[in-house]
């Protein structure tokens, strides 16, 4: 598991598509570059990689399996993601705890700036609005929150302004797409 919060941004170098895959170079910041190798699992915009490949500060992944479950296939050449590595053995994740497994691909509807935080509207596919209701908490592209309010499909959350330097939150406009972990799916 991992805690669902973002511990960096990393920004697209290189992608190189073949059909069914495509490999992503991503520039890691040092510090978390330091903490990677080849096969290390993470996350990326909250999705679960496998690194495979490291030359200098780029950052390697195959996109396969996650190719049409998320948003990889949207991203450019200096597309932001969001990083979180693997905690370490015996760190408590605690509430919020993301897999990796990426559930669905929501669109984002409106962006409300306030004074003290930001709203994100977030169109949630229906496929997985049964699991989620509001105070549950959800993972958007690797940032694990709470829901505010939760209006037919719309999933309103609430984020700290700090999220806007921290996370690739500040790149999104409407209709932008993001990756969707549920966290309660029982
Ligand atoms: C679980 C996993 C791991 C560890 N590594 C990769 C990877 O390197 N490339 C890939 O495409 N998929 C990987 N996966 C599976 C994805 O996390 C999974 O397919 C998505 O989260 C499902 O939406």
């Amino acid at each position: 598991m991992f805690k669902g919060i973002v511990q960096g941004v990393g920004t697209i170098k290189k992608i190189s598509k073949s059909d069914d895959r495509q490999r992503h170079g991503i520039i890691f910041p040092k510090n978390i570059l330091q903490s990677v190798e080849v096969n290390s699992v993470m996350l990326v915009n909250g999705c679960s990689l496998t690194v495979v490949r490291i030359t200098g500060n780029v950052v390697y992944f195959d996109i396969d399996q996650a190719l049409n479950t998320t948003t990889f296939d949207w991203l450019d050449v200096g597309s932001k993601v969001n990083l979180e590595i693997h905690p370490k053995f015996g760190v408590t994740v605690g509430r919020g705890g993301l897999t990796g497994q990426i559930k669905g691909i929501a669109n984002i509807n409106n962006i409300i700036k306030e004074d003290d935080y930001f709203q994100v509207f977030i169109d949630i596919p229906k496929s997985l609005t049964d699991n989620i209701s509001e105070r549950d908490d959800i993972g958007i592209n690797g940032i694990s929150t709470c829901i505010d309010t939760m209006s037919d499909s719309i999933a309103c959350i609430n984020y700290p302004l700090d999220l806007l330097s921290s996370t690739n939150l500040s790149m999104l406009e409407k209709d932008s797409v993001v990756n969707v972990e549920i966290l309660n799916e029982w």
